[in-house]
């Protein structure tokens, strides 16, 4: 059983993405500039944002952090959008989900610019990744591909289930999981909440990719020997062990599953890091070679 590090791979390709900062700069040009803009005070959000902020730093990227109010109007929240789609000194941004209730998700993530989009999440660019086009493909999945491509798993004619049909990562790696490419060319089967007998499905994957939000879901029994799992969970289980008052806990239950899997990230420090890796990965791509516009 190997453990897939994504903590390390991420600091990899972040090294890599300092590389290229470098040169845009001694070019004479500007570095690639991250805009993220955060509605409200959520705990898991504000961390999430803070992270990526962070990380900007360490590759040498411009950041701004665009916080907002809880109550924000969502007419206020797309002006502040334009603003963004308008500055050319910012080459990406993101809106951190999820958003209060009384804002429509589906009218911010429209107001975007595609081109801008470097969270993949606009109709667009979700197209377009569905059709094999160059474009920004959401971050947990890109992440996910980028770990299977660096650890030389193979994926072709293989059998891949994937738990949870979410906009973000369910639907999406398994359409890039499907299509054409190395990593790709999987045969995959999509399972959800509404499925029954899941571990009908999982107990023939050669890969699973759960993503579910459901602590220790995959459990040992359901799967077959030699099987790669990666683990998209990352839910906050109470603990007041902990000085933070949680931990993180993955859908898979690690230490069982482990003994039959040739391939397993853990949670934390797999797919997580790598979703930040490749945020930035996205911006570098905006900043460079997707100026179509
Ligand atoms: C790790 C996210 C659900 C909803 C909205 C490293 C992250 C997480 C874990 C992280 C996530 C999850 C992010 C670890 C960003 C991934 O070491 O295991 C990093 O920062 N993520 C987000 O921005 O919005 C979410 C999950």
């Amino acid at each position: 059983m190997k453990i897939i590090d994504g903590k390390n791979i991420s600091n990899l390709i972040k090294e890599e993405i300092k590389v290229e900062v470098d040169q845009i700069i001694s070019n004479g040009e500007r570095p690639p500039h991250l805009a993220a803009v955060l509605v409200g005070e959520d705990g898991a959000s504000l961390t999430y944002v803070a992270s990526k902020v962070r990380s900007c730093q360490q590759v040498g990227f411009n950041s701004t952090l665009v916080k907002l109010p809880v109550d924000i109007l969502e007419k206020e929240l797309l002006k502040k959008i334009q603003e963004l789609n308008n500055d050319d000194n910012i080459d990406g941004f993101i809106v951190q989900l999820p958003l209060p209730d009384h804002i429509d998700e589906e009218k911010i993530l429209l107001a975007i610019n595609p081109n801008k989009d470097v969270d993949g999440f606009h109709p667009t660019n979700f197209g377009k990744m569905a059709l094999n086009m160059k474009t920004f493909i959401p971050a947990t999945p890109f992440g996910i591909m980028e770990l299977l491509k660096r650890y030389d798993i193979e994926t072709k004619g293989k059998y891949t289930v994937v738990i949870g049909r979410s906009h973000i990562v369910g639907r999406p790696i398994s359409i890039l999981m499907n299509s054409k490419g190395n990593p790709g060319d999987s045969t995959v089967t999509v399972v959800h909440s509404r499925t029954k007998n899941i571990e009908n499905y999982t107990k023939n994957a050669d890969i699973i990719i759960s993503a579910l939000g459901i602590p220790g879901f995959v459990k040992n029994e359901m799967v077959k020997d030699g099987v790669v799992v990666i683990d998209v969970g990352i839910t906050r289980v109470k603990d007041s062990n902990h000085p933070k008052g949680y931990v993180i806990r993955g859908d898979v239950d690690f230490d069982s599953v482990k003994q039959k899997a040739s391939y397993i990230t853990p949670v934390p420090g797999g797919v997580g890091p790598m979703t930040i890796a490749m945020l930035l990965k996205n911006t570098l791509l905006s900043r460079s070679l997707l100026k179509n516009y």
